[in-house]
């Protein structure tokens, strides 16, 4: 079966008048397969090449990232389930003088979130949970979960953008306080430059009896960064050939996953582990709904994934670049792994700054 090619379709009705065109309203909205098509074309054609980390994430990507996260060498969750098992209810005591939410962008499974939930049933505080993504099935997959498992829990399910999300709560005046989840190193995917402006974005959605529960991946033995990012049974690898698998569906591509590898590397100097697809030969790639043909020389690579590693410090200078006090560091026994509470900085507008007459 053979789809329309997705880039350089017509527009449809922009606006007209008689002294100009408009072409700055909803005709310039993009379909989902269209922003799949810019974002690889814009990739592919970079030098390096490279392809956007979120787009490993189809139903195929996200299962296995849920395997990975079961793996022995995978430490993170299991670093980040002991933090919370110990420290629920400190972290829920940062928000719960009064009723609040518990926020969670990015909540997978669940599965960490639930300690934090089930800690505040025990607790018998005024609370709701409202996890965020922009996946309208893994939504409803969540919210049905927990229905049937925790039928006691109030959940609202926000299907947004994370601080699209995040503000529309800030604009509820039903005065609760939201406790923002943002685990499991997620933050690691941002460049530094560009997890300043992610926080930065979120601190502008936040109200200042809000807090921020953030975890970051520390830096530690390169041997076991090496390991977590090329497991024994080459599931890691998997998830990253899985987006050639992904490319040659929904966009009609024709890579061959045997002429591809999966390499994971950390540079010490940036602090990052980086994933790979590395061409193992000369080879010509046809993706049809691009209507373009690519070249990949042997050995070139196209870089998938950034995971960001921080020292203490890094943490500190990231909270305070972005509008944040860093209101306490949660580590777990061997230290590889932090969740941070973070309070937003807010600076009350003054009445009038202009001089007096
Ligand atoms: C989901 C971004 C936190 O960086 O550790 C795991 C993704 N990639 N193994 C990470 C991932 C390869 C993961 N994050």
């Amino acid at each position: 079966m053979t789809r329309p090619p997705v880039l350089g379709v017509p527009l449809n009705d922009a606006k007209t008048d008689d002294l100009y065109l408009d072409l700055t309203q909803s005709n310039q909205r993009l379909n989902s397969d269209q922003e799949l098509g810019y974002e690889v074309l814009v990739g592919l054609s970079s030098l390096p090449k490279r392809l956007p980390s979120h787009l490993i994430y189809d139903d195929r990507g996200s299962e296995l990232f849920q395997r990975i996260m079961g793996l022995p060498e995978y430490y993170p969750t299991r670093c980040e389930e002991q933090i919370l098992r110990a420290y629920a209810r400190e972290i829920l005591n940062s928000v719960a003088k009064r009723p609040f939410n518990i926020v969670d962008l990015g909540a997978g499974d669940g599965k960490k979130t639930m300690i934090l939930v089930e800690e505040a049933q025990r607790m018998k505080v005024d609370f709701r949970f409202v996890p965020i993504d922009i996946s309208a099935g893994a939504m409803r997959g969540l919210v049905s979960r927990v229905r049937t498992e925790h039928p006691d829990v109030a959940i609202q399910g926000l299907v947004a953008e994370y601080t699209a999300g995040v503000r529309w709560l800030a604009s509820q005046s039903d005065g609760r306080s939201n406790l923002v989840l943002f685990l499991g190193s997620n933050i690691g995917n941002f460049d530094r430059a560009n997890a300043r402006g992610f926080l930065s974005r979120l601190w502008a959605s936040m109200r200042v009896t809000d807090r921020l529960l953030i975890g970051f991946d520390l830096k530690k033995d390169i041997d076991r960064l090496l390991a977590a990012y090329n497991d024994s049974e080459g599931v890691t690898a998997e998830f990253n050939l899985n987006l050639l698998d992904r490319l040659n569906k929904e966009l009609e591509a024709d890579f061959d996953r045997s002429r591809w590898r999966h390499f994971g590397t950390y540079n010490v100097f940036s602090g990052a582990m980086e994933s790979y697809l590395v061409s193992m030969e000369h080879q010509t790639v046809h993706i049809n709904r691009l209507e373009r043909l690519f070249t990949f020389e042997p050995w070139e690579p196209i870089h998938t994934e950034y995971s960001y590693k921080y020292l203490p410090a890094d943490m500190d200078s990231l909270a305070a670049d972005s509008g944040y006090r860093v209101e306490a560091r949660f580590l777990d026994q061997d230290g590889w792994f932090s969740d941070d509470v973070w309070a937003p900085i807010k600076r009350p507008v003054e009445a009038d700054l202009s001089p007096a007459e």
